[in-house]
């Protein structure tokens, strides 16, 4: 049955690997001691977790300059949810034939992707905290599907970083100092809805949704470049106009960002981190087009507590 499941998988995803749910319950519990795992419905009944790995680009769309912002790599063109949800109902049709019953989930369940891909010897996890697996590097999007068979195998990847400290060394806000703090992480500020402090706005340079450093540092990383699925190239919209970003309306928004990863959030965590960027570049037309947005959100503290530290700056120059 392992070889039939792995032929099917074959078919739809770059890499993937079983674990058992007892090992992975046993192995979060190590390292984990809270033990709610109650977003998985009758956690009880798999027997199985088959972790997938989408591979997608490396190569940095061309950066615009001035008046523009980027997204991170993995916002690359659709949202792999929406990629992974359209390949994991091929899987389930194929896995009902064999009356293998199925339940998938990305980011949203109580397992964690990393570590069951771990486990399920796709790759070590680095000190950059992400999963490097030895042919796509970090450069692969995680996924898991529980089945309720039994498949198990013994692959690990005993690879370490050794010595290298690149990524700790290269991470702008020391994040990954003493393991990993995520209030400190970019890509998390990029994401959260909260006002920024003036150390926090100075973050936004280039990316005006998440971080890469500790990828594009890591050597694990080096000559990694798959272009393996059209939905992970760049659409062209990954190279957001800070302005015309900041004076959408959210329809307008939906319209262009409903099928991109970095639209989760909400626009006007984006509208904020385009202000911070506007703020960087010193790009001082941009300050009536921030007031407008201030008046406009004046019930949102964070956005305008944020949009008015800028407004500040950029007048003050
Ligand atoms: C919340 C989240 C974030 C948060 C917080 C991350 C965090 N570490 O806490 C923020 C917004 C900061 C974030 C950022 C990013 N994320 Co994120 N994130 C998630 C998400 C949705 C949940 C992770 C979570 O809950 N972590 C909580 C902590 C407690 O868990 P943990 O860090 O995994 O730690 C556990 C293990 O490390 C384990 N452990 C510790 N030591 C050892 C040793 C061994 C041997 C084993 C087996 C386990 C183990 O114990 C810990 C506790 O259980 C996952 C998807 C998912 N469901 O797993 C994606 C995910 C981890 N993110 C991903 C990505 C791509 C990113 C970014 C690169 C995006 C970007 N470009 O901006 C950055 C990278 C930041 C970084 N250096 O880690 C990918 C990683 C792919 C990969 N190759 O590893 C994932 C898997 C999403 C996906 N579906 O593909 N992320
Ligand atoms: S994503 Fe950026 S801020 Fe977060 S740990 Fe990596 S380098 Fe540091
Ligand atoms: S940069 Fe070095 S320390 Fe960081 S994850 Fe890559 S190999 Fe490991």
């Amino acid at each position: 049955m392992k070889e039939i499941i792995s032929n099917i998988l074959n078919k739809y995803v770059d890499v993937f690997g079983f674990v058992s749910v007892k090992r992975y319950l046993e192995n979060r519990l190590l390292h984990d001691k809270k033990d709610s795992f109650s977003r998985i419905p009758d956690f009880e009944e798999y027997q199985t977790i088959i972790v997938l790995g989408l591979s997608y680009p490396s190569k940095e769309v061309e950066n615009k300059g001035i008046g523009y912002g980027i997204l991170s790599r993995y916002a690359y063109g659709m949202d792999y949810h929406l990629v992974f949800n359209n390949i994991f109902k091929a899987i389930e049709k194929e896995l009902e034939q064999l009356k293998i019953k199925s339940h998938f989930s990305v980011d949203v369940s109580d397992i964690l992707e990393k570590q069951a891909a771990s486990l399920a010897g796709l790759g070590y996890i680095g000190k950059n905290q992400l999963l490097i697996n030895k042919k796509y590097g970090t450069y692969l999007n995680l996924a898991t599907i529980l089945v309720d068979i039994e498949i198990d195998s013994n692959i690990i990847d005993s690879s370490t970083c050794l010595d290298c400290t690149l990524c700790i060394e290269a991470c702008p806000s020391n994040a990954l100092d003493n393991g990993f703090n995520r209030s400190l992480c970019i890509s998390d500020i990029s994401q959260e809805k909260n006002s920024l402090s003036n150390l926090e706005i100075g973050y936004f340079k280039k990316m005006i949704y998440g971080c890469d450093i500790c990828q594009i540092v890591c050597p694990k990383n080096i000559g990694i470049d798959y272009h393996l699925h059209k939905e992970n190239e760049p659409s062209g919209i990954e190279n957001v106009d800070l302005i015309e970003l900041l004076n959408m309306t959210n329809k307008e928004f939906e319209k262009v960002y409903k099928n991109n990863a970095s639209s989760w959030t909400g626009a006007l965590v984006l509208k904020r981190n385009a202000v911070c960027l506007l703020g960087n570049q010193k790009i001082k037309e941009s300050t009536k087009d921030i007031k407008k947005s201030i008046e406009k959100y004046k019930d949102v503290l964070w956005y305008n507590e944020t949009a008015s530290k800028v407004l500040k700056m950029l007048e003050s120059e």
